[in-house]
């Protein structure tokens, strides 16, 4: 059986994503580490298994990332995708589940890794902006990268306005990245992805638009 777990924090936007996508998963369980995180709510209207692991209750990362891998082993998953999770996770977590753990960042990456990035865009003056779809390594942010979308930055953009349209790309690549991972056809080559039957190393892609 095909299973997938996907770990939130908050809104679960990229997680509603991926419950629309029609993924070949038999099984999915969102794990959320803050009760209050509204994608629990959205989850359970799909009929979705959900799990809360409040990492305040524990007393260091190290125990709640114990906990968290005794929950996530349960499953048996596939794929651990992180979807708007919030929590740095410990090398001994991420060696566990090398190659199968993969996360959404908000910036065409190696930009801008961490926290804030469209604030940190915005300041930097870039012009293109975006999202990467990343396998997680030890090193933050920095994982092989699987695929990207960009948008161009408009001269009003504001935080807000930048992460409505980083946002959309992210629903529309993170799908796209999951559902390749689950049908078997992402190859790792050293730090490089390979996609199987696609022409190119993963895919780019480009939302037109603010030319002159
Ligand atoms: N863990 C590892 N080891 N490697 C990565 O690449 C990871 C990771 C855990 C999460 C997502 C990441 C992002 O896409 C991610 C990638 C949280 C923080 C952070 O600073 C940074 C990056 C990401 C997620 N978290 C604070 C912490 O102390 C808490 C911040 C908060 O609760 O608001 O863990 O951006
Ligand atoms: C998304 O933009 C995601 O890329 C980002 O947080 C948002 C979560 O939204 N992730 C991070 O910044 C990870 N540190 P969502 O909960 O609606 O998917």
């Amino acid at each position: 059986m095909k299973s997938l777990v996907i770990l939130i924090s908050g809104r679960g936007s990229n997680m509603q994503a991926l419950l629309q996508a029609n993924l070949q998963a038999e099984r999915i369980t969102v794990v959320s580490n803050n009760a209050n995180a509204s994608g629990l709510e959205i989850a359970r209207q799909h009929g979705i298994e959900t799990i809360v692991l409040d990492h305040r209750a524990f007393p260091d990362r190290q125990s709640f990332d114990a906990a968290l891998a005794e929950k996530i082993d349960a499953c048996r998953p596939k794929l651990i995708a992180l979807a708007g999770f919030m929590r740095i996770l410990s090398d001994r977590f991420v060696q566990r589940y090398q190659g199968r753990l993969m996360n959404i960042h908000p910036s065409l990456l190696p930009a801008f890794p961490g926290l804030g990035t469209h604030a940190r865009a915005l300041q930097e003056g870039i012009k293109i902006h975006g999202c990467t779809v990343h396998f997680v390594t030890a090193q933050l942010d920095h994982g092989p990268i699987v695929i990207q979308a960009a948008i161009p930055v408009a001269a009003d953009d504001t935080e807000e306005t930048l992460a409505a349209r980083v946002l959309e790309q992210e629903h529309r690549i993170y799908p796209q990245a999951v559902r390749w991972f689950m049908d078997d056809r992402i190859r790792l080559i050293g730090n490089q992805i390979e996609v199987l039957g696609s022409s190119v190393s993963g895919a780019a892609l480009y939302s037109p638009g603010l030319a002159e």
